[in-house]
């Protein structure tokens, strides 16, 4: 494995998170941010909370062409690749936009993850990475996205299925803002590769500031289908991008 992409899976070991760089170019980004841009100005369907944030869940089937691109993009193939080989599994890709106010609540993506412990003498347990890619420049006066220091590596409190609903306050909330934190700003056209365990979140300090990101999720099988994640699974078709036609 070359020599960056094994120190970038030492870094999301060690803090739970890696920043790729320049992950996109400014076409890219362009046509990504322009495109969520005018779904939002469209009304096309979308999902919306109280935090500021809307997401688009079926960008994919809007724009395959576009959005697929992001699927296992170049940038990051290898380090997905280094981590998950064959059985890296898409579970969902979402575009997200924050046309206003924005001060995401702490959450992890995938708050089933400290369930699995006793789950049976042969069950793996399941991960998941997010890749979220970013379209605007985040920066201390615009925008940035947090983590708990070291939050992948124990389980948070307060985190009890039917506990943690939406965006109101709970303990694992409260939790969270006890914990230390690091901030990171990424930048147009950067990668942010994390486990979808951590605790996280977005905020934008303008509100004025356009911002607009596409996550995609990974999952290592196998995830039963009710698992505690943020979004639903696409299924099982197609889904798997570096599993190629190979049954070998
Ligand atoms: O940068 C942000 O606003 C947070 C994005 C996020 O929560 C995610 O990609 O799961």
């Amino acid at each position: 494995m070359h020599e960056l992409v094994e120190q970038r899976l030492d870094d999301l070991a060690t803090h739970g998170f890696v920043v790729i760089e320049g992950a996109l170019g400014p076409d890219e980004c362009a046509a990504l941010s322009g495109r969520l841009r005018a779904l939002h100005a469209e009304g096309h369907p979308r999902g919306s909370n109280d935090v500021g944030t809307v997401w688009f869940d079926d960008v994919l089937d809007v724009d395959p062409g576009l959005f697929g691109g992001l699927i296992a993009h170049p940038s990051v193939r290898e380090e997905l690749r280094g981590l998950c080989g064959r059985q890296l599994q898409l579970r969902s890709l979402r575009g997200h936009v924050y046309p206003g106010a924005y001060k995401q609540h702490w959450h992890m993506d995938f708050y089933g993850y400290w369930d699995q412990a006793a789950e049976g003498r042969l069950a793996s347990r399941g991960t998941a990475v997010n890749t979220t890619f970013y379209f605007q420049d985040g920066g201390p006066a615009t925008s940035h996205l947090e983590f708990v220091t070291g939050g992948h590596l124990r389980p948070p409190e307060g985190v009890k299925r039917g506990e943690v609903v939406a965006t109101e306050d709970n303990a694992f909330t409260r939790w969270c803002e006890e914990q230390p934190r690091t901030v990171v700003y990424p930048k147009a056209g950067d990668c942010v590769l994390f486990f979808s365990h951590i605790p996280h979140r977005g905020v934008k300090t303008d509100d004025t500031t356009e911002r607009s990101n596409v996550v995609c999720h990974y999952q290592v099988n196998p995830f039963y289908p009710g698992v505690w994640f943020l979004s639903e699974t696409l299924g099982d078709d197609g889904v798997y991008p570096l599993a190629g036609g190979s049954t070998a």
